[in-house]
């Protein structure tokens, strides 16, 4: 019965894989005019692969709290947007200086460190861009508005970009457990908070529900960043399609070099259950959403 269990979520989460991959193309620049090697690097990075998370935890809230509209597909292609300019910005010599990702060669290491650069800028305002394109579907204007609030303060400073800022100012430096939360909390959680309060607050939901969607982005998240630390220490360049060890190449303190490999995994599973409490103590269900979050937190890549 397990088996069976597992090959269906697996195929389904390979269809709405496909799904949100014909959608997001729908939204993608024209390669053309003076500008198309612009479009052609951002379209290089938005169709490098990658698990499609952010989006797919978006339309799964939405369809949980009721939401049955078109108008989570400018917002479920704007959050892959953000999330694919940062890791192009990730990847510039100025921060982790890496050649692959996802198996493939990074955007500046194909189209050169200016073009990394402004694709990654240009990424990021035309998610804004699609994201507004909602405000004219017809919807209620103010939780469009509150939806796109939440977009722009969980990437800013008081979320993704804050985070990352703490992470890099303070590279090789022995930094305390308060800080790494900080920063996992912001560099990885607020975009995985994000996208399930936005699909909650689309489908009208009340405060309290978006404020436990919060929460449970916010635990995903973390376990997340530190599956991440772990899979940097145990996993293979192959299977993940970039370097490994790189935590260790840039000195890097992580959950596995505070905790060691035991206490992080052990991190991970108590951050993940209390995820699918909280879940589960909703008045709603989505049994896809569930098994989805189960399945981030033990992924291989
Ligand atoms: C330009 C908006 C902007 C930001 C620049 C560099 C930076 C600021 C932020 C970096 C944030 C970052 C890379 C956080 C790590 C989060 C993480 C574990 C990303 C990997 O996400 P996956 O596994 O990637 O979902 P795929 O490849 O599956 O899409």
């Amino acid at each position: 019965m397990k088996m069976v269990i597992c090959v269906n979520f697996k195929n389904e989460l390979e269809t709405k894989k496909l799904e949100i991959e014909r959608i997001i193309r729908e939204y993608l620049p024209k390669e053309e005019g003076f500008a198309k090697e612009l479009a052609k690097a951002m379209n290089y990075s938005m169709e490098a692969g990658g698990k499609r998370l952010r989006p797919m935890l978006m339309v799964e809230a939405y369809r949980m709290f009721g939401g049955t509209c078109d108008v989570i597909w400018p917002f479920a292609a704007a959050i892959e947007m953000i999330h694919t300019s940062s890791l192009i910005h990730d990847d510039l010599p100025a921060i982790d200086n890496d050649e692959y990702r996802r198996g493939k060669k990074t955007t500046h290491a194909v189209f050169g460190e200016a073009l990394g650069i402004l694709s990654g800028d240009a990424l990021l305002n035309y998610a804004y861009e699609t994201a507004c394109r909602a405000f004219l579907m017809g919807e209620d204007a103010k939780v469009v508005g509150r939806a796109f609030g939440v977009l722009a303060n969980k990437t800013g400073m008081y979320g993704m970009l804050g985070g990352q800022s703490v992470d890099v100012t303070n590279e090789g430096k022995q930094i305390s457990r308060e800080m790494l939360d900080f920063i996992y909390k912001n560099k990885t959680s607020a975009l995985l908070e994000a996208p399930l309060m936005i699909g909650a607050i689309l489908a009208g939901a009340d405060e309290t529900s978006v404020s436990v969607m919060e929460q449970i982005g916010r635990k995903v998240g973390i376990a997340f960043q530190i599956r991440d630390d772990i899979l940097d220490v145990i996993s293979t360049t192959e299977e993940l399609g970039k370097p490994v060890l790189s935590d260790e190449k840039n000195h890097k303190v992580t959950y596995v070099t505070l905790r060691g490999l035991d206490g992080a995994s052990s991190d991970v599973e108590k951050l993940s259950n209390e995820a699918v409490s909280l879940l589960k103590g909703l008045s709603c269900q989505n049994e896809f959403l569930l098994q989805l979050i189960c399945e981030l937190v033990n992924r291989k890549k």
